[in-house]
């Protein structure tokens, strides 16, 4: 029985050994880790945490987010800009058209018409002219002359439709030759002319009463003399740009705004025409309304040649209501030299 108890004893201390080694063997794999890391438990969880953090923070983050952020950006906005060519699509846009040698001639128009002038073409049909942004100051002068002596001219250039110009079109103008020296046809020369006159009505309510308004081409706007009484003595001059040979004068010889004003004012009955070359004319006119014209040509000639014509004012049919001697219109018909 001694034995028994002492072999079990022995076993059971033998055991009790075996699990202190055990124990201790299973401590020491562990412990040299929780040595080397400072502090356990919180780096153990913090390295793997932080590590796959700062690696692909930086990587997925702060490159691409970077680099692809901008990229959108700068790239939208380029390719949105180009979008609005539409303002460098505009000018190509507009469609041009060869005017190939086009013949006819260069109309002035009177002074408050929208236009100053139109090239003719020989069909009838009329379009703005002007030369090009590059030889407009060549060419201005020679759209000049040729529009002062009224002559056939051959025209090379574009045609520039949509354009606030005559018809609503125009000829760029590269190149301009006279086929023909000064037309032979007496033409109404009137819109070459400047005025000037002894005197004037102030404007009132109804408008002006200077002399440019002989020329305006309205009926219904009048120069009137400004001097007391009928204005007999009174005068008006239309002055041209170089000398003109007169073929005839017309005159609407009131206020022609409506029959009632023309009849309340004075209407010209008489004139006396003078000349640059000392020619004078003595002329009468009727008391109607509407543009009176006179022929002065003379058969055998010489025609009158002069720079200006003027008008004086020698006797008038009364007004019913005012004493004032108008005249509306004034047509100058003739040739340049
Ligand atoms: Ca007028």
């Amino acid at each position: 029985m001694r034995q028994i108890i002492l072999c079990s004893l022995i076993c059971l201390l033998l055991v009790g050994c075996t699990m202190g080694i055990t124990q201790r063997e299973a401590l020491t794999p562990d412990s040299p880790s929780p040595e080397i890391t400072p502090s356990p438990g919180t780096t153990q969880t913090d390295v793997p945490t932080t590590q796959p953090l700062p690696t692909e923070t930086p990587v997925s983050s702060a490159l691409p987010p970077t680099t692809k952020t901008p990229t959108p950006v700068t790239l939208d906005t380029p390719t949105e800009t180009p979008v609005p060519p539409v303002p460098t699509e505009t000018p190509d846009a507009i469609p041009t058209f060869p005017v190939d040698g086009w013949r006819g001639t260069i109309v002035r128009l009177p002074s408050l018409a929208q236009f100053d002038d139109y090239f003719e073409r020989e069909d009838g049909e009329r379009f703005g002219i002007e030369g090009t942004l590059e030889n407009r100051a060549v060419i201005e002068p020679q759209i000049a002359e040729f529009r002062w002596t009224g002559a056939q001219v051959h025209v090379w250039g574009e045609l520039i439709p949509d354009i606030p110009d005559c018809e609503g079109r125009r000829i760029a103008v590269d190149r301009i030759e006279a086929v023909s020296g000064p037309t032979e046809e007496a033409r109404d020369l009137t819109p070459f002319a400047e005025t000037n006159a002894s005197s004037f009505l102030p404007p009132d309510r109804w408008g002006a009463y200077e002399s440019w308004m002989v020329v305006d081409d309205f009926s219904d706007t009048a120069w009137t003399e400004g001097v007391t009484g009928p204005g007999i003595g009174e005068w008006i001059t239309l002055t041209f740009p170089d000398v003109i040979e007169v073929h005839s004068i017309g005159l609407d010889v009131g206020y022609d705004r409506d029959e009632d004003i023309f009849f309340a004012n004075n209407r010209i009955k008489k004139v006396t025409l003078a000349f640059s070359n000392g020619e004078q004319v003595e002329l009468e006119f009727a008391d109607t309304r509407g543009m009176q014209t006179i022929p002065l040509v003379r058969a055998p000639g010489p025609n009158i040649e002069t720079t200006f014509v003027t008008i004086i004012v020698e006797d008038v049919y009364p007004g019913t209501e005012y004493d004032d001697t108008c005249l509306a219109e004034v047509e100058i018909w003739g040739k340049t030299k």
